[in-house]
C-alpha cells in the first residue's frame, strides 16, 4: 500500500535532548513497510539502531524544574515517547499513548472523555473485557452503555439521545467479525456532537487507518498483532487533535496506566515486521476461510475477505487487508461439538488471545466472551459452537489439514 505520509515528522522527533520538534514536514510518498521501518528512529545520543530501554523511574534535574524534557517515568520515558510517536505515525494522528493493557487504555479513554450522566453508545459484539468494563464498571459512576448492532447506521443514528457522548466500535469485532462503515458512523456522530472511539485490534494500522476515516479516537490491544509474538500485554491510545491529547495525557498521569519501558520495546520491534505479518496473516486466513466455507460440517463462516460476508464491500473500502482472524460454526450448533472440535487441533493451541505467530483456538461463550449474559450473546452470533481462529504464520496447508483432522 502506497500513501501519503508526513516524513518521519513525529518519528524522529527523538532528537538529541529530546526535543520534540515537528517543524519539519515533508509530504513524501513511501509504501507501508518502508514507512513503518523507517518511523523507528536510531538513538540520536549512540547510533544505537535498536531503541535503547530507559529502564529508569527517574531523571536527574539541574533545578527544579529544569531537565532534559523528561522528570518522572509515569509521566514520560524515552522509550515509551518512541512508541507513543510510532503508533501516532502509523495511525496518522497527532498524539499517541502506551498503557499497560488494551483495557487500561479503553479505560483511561473513558476516564478522560466522559463524566458521570454520560452515555456509551457501543457495538453489541465486543470483546467480553470491553463488555465487562463498560456495563458493569461504568455503571457504578454513572456513566450507562447501551449496545447496538452498528452495522444498521439508521438504528445506529435511532438509539443517540442527548446523553450519548461516545460512540464505540470494533471494526472488524471480536469475535464475529462484524464490519462497520467507519465513516458512515463517524459523519452520523458528529451531526450529533458524539465521538467516536474505535478499536483497531483486529485490522492494525497496517491495514485501515479510523482517523483518516473520520474517527475521533483508535485504540488497540497491542498485545495483539503490534506485539505480534504473544509475549507481552500492551494496550495504545491515538487522538488527532490537542484538545483530545491533553486530556488523554492527563489521564494517563494521573491513573498511572502506563506501558513499562521494556514492554514498550518489545511492542516497537513488534512493529517492524507487522506489515510483513498482517499481509502473510490474511493469505493464511482467506485459505483457511475459504476452506471451511466448504466444508460439510460448517455453518457459517465468518471473515471479511470472503465474498459471503455481509459487510465484504465496506470492509474492501476501508481495509488494505482482510486480516488473521476468521471465526465459524458448527452444523452441530452445541458446546459439546464445539469442544471437541478445539482439543482436537495440533497446530491451532487452544488459549485465549490472537495475533501472534503461532496459531491459536478459541471457544468465545465459555472464554473470551463468558462474562457477555448468554441472551446478548445469542443476538449478536455468539453461539454455542462459535469456534474463533487466530491464523498464525504456519503454512497455510497444514493449518488447513490440520482443521481438516479436528472436523473429521
Ligand atoms: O488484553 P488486553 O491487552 O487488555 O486487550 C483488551 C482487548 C481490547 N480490544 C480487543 C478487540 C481485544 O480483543 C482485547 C483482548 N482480547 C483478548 C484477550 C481475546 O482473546 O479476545
Amino acid at each position: 500500500m502506497e500513501g501519503f505520509f508526513y516524513a518521519l515528522a513525529a518519528g524522529i522527533s527523538w532528537k538529541v535532548g529530546f526535543e520534540r520538534n515537528y517543524s519539519f514536514k515533508t509530504r513524501i510518498i513511501m509504501k507501508d513497510q518502508t514507512r513503518i521501518i523507517h518511523s523507528i528512529p536510531s538513538d540520536p545520543l549512540t547510533g544505537a539502531i535498536s531503541v535503547p530501554i530507559y529502564q529508569t523511574s527517574t531523571f536527574v534535574q539541574e533545578a527544579p524544574g529544569v531537565n532534559k524534557g523528561f522528570d518522572y517515568s509515569r509521566t514520560n520515558n524515552p522509550t515509551r515517547q518512541v512508541l507513543e510517536e510510532l503508533i501516532a505515525v502509523l495511525e496518522g494522528g497527532s498524539h499517541g499513548f502506551a498503557f499497560a493493557s488494551g483495557l487500561a487504555a479503553i479505560d483511561t479513554v473513558v476516564k478522560s472523555v466522559l463524566q458521570a450522566g454520560d452515555e456509551i453508545l457501543a457495538i453489541d459484539d465486543i470483546y467480553g473485557g470491553a463488555f465487562r468494563l463498560f456495563s458493569l464498571i461504568y455503571s457504578k459512576f454513572g456513566i450507562n452503555t447501551r449496545f447496538v448492532d452498528t452495522q444498521d447506521l439508521e438504528l445506529l443514528e435511532k438509539s443517540i439521545t442527548p446523553a450519548t457522548k461516545l460512540i464505540w466500535i470494533e471494526s472488524p469485532t471480536n469475535p464475529t467479525l462484524k464490519i462497520s462503515d467507519i465513516k458512515a458512523i463517524a459523519g452520523i456522530a458528529h451531526r450529533h456532537n458524539v465521538l467516536l472511539g474505535v478499536d483497531n485490534t483486529f485490522a492494525t494500522p497496517a491495514s485501515q487507518n479510523p482517523l483518516a476515516l473520520g474517527a475521533d479516537i483508535v485504540i488497540h490491544s497491542a498485545t495483539k498483532y503490534l506485539g505480534g509474538h504473544s509475549d507481552l500485554i500492551a494496550g495504545l491510545v491515538v487522538v488527532n487533535t490537542p484538545e483530545l491529547a491533553e486530556k488523554v495525557k492527563f489521564a494517563q498521569n494521573a491513573g498511572g496506566n502506563i506501558l513499562a519501558p521494556f514492554d514498550s520495546w518489545l511492542v516497537i520491534r513488534g512493529i517492524e515486521t507487522l506489515s510483513l505479518r498482517i499481509k502473510q496473516h490474511s493469505a493464511n486466513a482467506l485459505a483457511v476461510a475459504q476452506f471451511l466455507e466448504t466444508h460439510p460440517k460448517v455453518k457459517t463462516v465468518y471473515y471479511p475477505g470472503l465474498a459471503s460476508h455481509r459487510n465484504h464491500a465496506v470492509a474492501a473500502g476501508q481495509q488494505r487487508h482482510s486480516g488473521g482472524m476468521v471465526s465459524f460454526t458448527l452444523n452441530n450448533d452445541t458446546l459439546e461439538a464445539a469442544t471437541k472440535l478445539v482439543t482436537s487441533t495440533k497446530y491451532f493451541k487452544l488459549a485465549e488471545s490472537l495475533g501472534g505467530i503461532k496459531s491459536l483456538c478459541c471457544h468465545p461463550a465459555t472464554m473470551t466472551h463468558k462474562s457477555v449474559p448468554q441472551e446478548m450473546r445469542y443476538n449478536s452470533g455468539i453461539t454455542d459452537s462459535l469456534i474463533r481462529l487466530s491464523v498464525g504464520l504456519e503454512d497455510a496447508e497444514d493449518l488447513i489439514a490440520d482443521l481438516e483432522q479436528a472436523l473429521k
